[in-house]
């Protein structure tokens, strides 16, 4: 125990206990050389996946390859061109898809996405066939027009063709047409990146339900599905705090109280999908904040509460245990929304603490007023 209530040790095996439960997203990726698989996967997950910077992948079958990389797993190929190879390279898949089988959800390939290059103008009888032997495996498949050009938010008029094209084959894609993208913006063409929460939720909604965390934690683009599962964690801390009794001051010797907040605090991180080290940093400086607050900013808040408790002895009602865990998830999550987006950090790339206890500690303020509030 240190005088934040936990340890950092406590908080790291409490993430991890999060992250099991949330398991893991595993994507497949083709498309030929060159058409944006790794700008879109960068794009989506983030700088960490693609092409480098997560070590050696795993060599699955001969050509396929696994990159772990936190939440997600990305598996694609290589050496094997699609038309000439596609015999040997779905015989892969199969043994690797049916061997995965015998394994956990997390192990199991959940969705494929099948690239093309809007720009190059045609979708060849191979490809077709490939998606379609993708699909036999069992295999939801996400078909993605990329670098789709677009001009005062319409799609190039031959990217529309291309897709109407794809569309009119019939094949086994989710949707039954393309996803058009730009992964990326480009200040010389003009071109805007459009079209990744389209392609992000298409794969929400074919990816295996008791993957959703996992997704959700991996993604970068899409914050709204983050605080919404946090924002449920944070309700449940908190309806949990009300039965724990009185609680007394300072909280960091209220017993069941800190236990609760800690696993708020892990599985809020987890969920956002702040890594595990990051997330222990920040927690340790959040909680100081949260202790402080607890020691003085509340005790003297309590005042102005009608009925919800008042500093007697020493304690505080779990009324106002609960306000307060409410504050201190809501306000923790909105940290964890800043550190995925890479900012709260130093010119050296480390969690900067000051900028941490900042941010906590306004938003500590705002949620506190906001349950308050909503209790009221
Ligand atoms: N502006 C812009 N450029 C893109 C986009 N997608 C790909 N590119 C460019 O196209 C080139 C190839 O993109 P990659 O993402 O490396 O393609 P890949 O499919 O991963 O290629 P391989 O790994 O060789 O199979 C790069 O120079 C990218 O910068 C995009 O959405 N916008
Ligand atoms: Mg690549």
């Amino acid at each position: 125990m240190t005088n934040n209530g936990w340890s950092n040790d406590e908080f790291r095996q409490k993430w991890q206990e999060q992250a099991d439960k949330m398991g893991r997203f595993n994507l497949a990726i083709f498309g030929k050389t060159g058409v944006g698989k790794s700008t879109l996967i960068n794009a989506i997950f983030g700088e960490d996946v693609a092409p480098t910077g997560i070590g050696e992948p795993v060599t699955m079958e001969n050509h396929l390859y696994l990159h772990r990389a936190g939440f997600l797993g990305l598996l694609d190929t290589r050496g094997l061109e699609i038309g000439r190879d596609t015999d040997t390279l779905i015989a892969e898949l199969g043994t690797y898809v049916r061997r995965m089988r015998a394994n956990p959800l997390s192990e199991q390939i959940h969705v494929a996405w099948y690239c093309v290059r809007a720009t190059d103008r045609r979708f060849e009888d191979t490809e077709a066939e490939f998606i379609r032997r993708l699909h036999e495996l069992g295999l939801p498949v996400v078909a993605v027009l990329t670098q789709v050009p677009s001009r005062d938010g319409e799609h190039h008029g031959d990217a529309l063709t291309l897709a109407d094209h794809i569309a009119e084959l019939g094949l086994p894609i989710v949707g039954g047409r393309p996803i058009l993208v730009m992964a990326t913006g480009d200040d010389f063409t003009r071109q805007v990146e459009h079209g990744l929460k389209d392609l992000l939720d298409a794969t929400f909604r074919v990816a295996p339900e008791g993957v959703e965390f996992a997704l959700a934690a991996a993604q970068k683009i899409d914050l709204g599905r983050k605080r919404k599962q946090a924002n449920d964690t944070v309700r449940l801390a908190a309806a949990l705090a009300l039965t724990v009794g009185a609680i007394p001051i300072p909280m960091a010797d209220a017993g069941p109280l800190v236990t609760i907040q800690l696993g708020m605090m892990a599985r809020v991180a987890a969920i956002y999908g702040v890594k595990v080290e990051t997330a222990t940093l920040a927690a340790a400086v959040a909680t100081t904040v949260a202790v402080a607050a607890g020691r003085s900013a509340v005790v003297s808040l309590l005042k102005l509460i009608p009925g919800a408790g008042t500093v007697v002895g020493g304690t505080i009602s779990a009324a106002v245990a609960s306000t307060f865990t409410m504050a201190v998830g809501g306000a923790w999550a909105v940290v964890c929304g800043e550190l995925t987006q890479g900012r709260l950090k130093g010119v050296d790339g480390a969690v900067d603490n000051e900028m941490v206890r900042e941010l906590f500690q306004a938003q500590f303020g705002v949620w506190f007023s906001k349950a308050r509030a909503a209790k009221a």
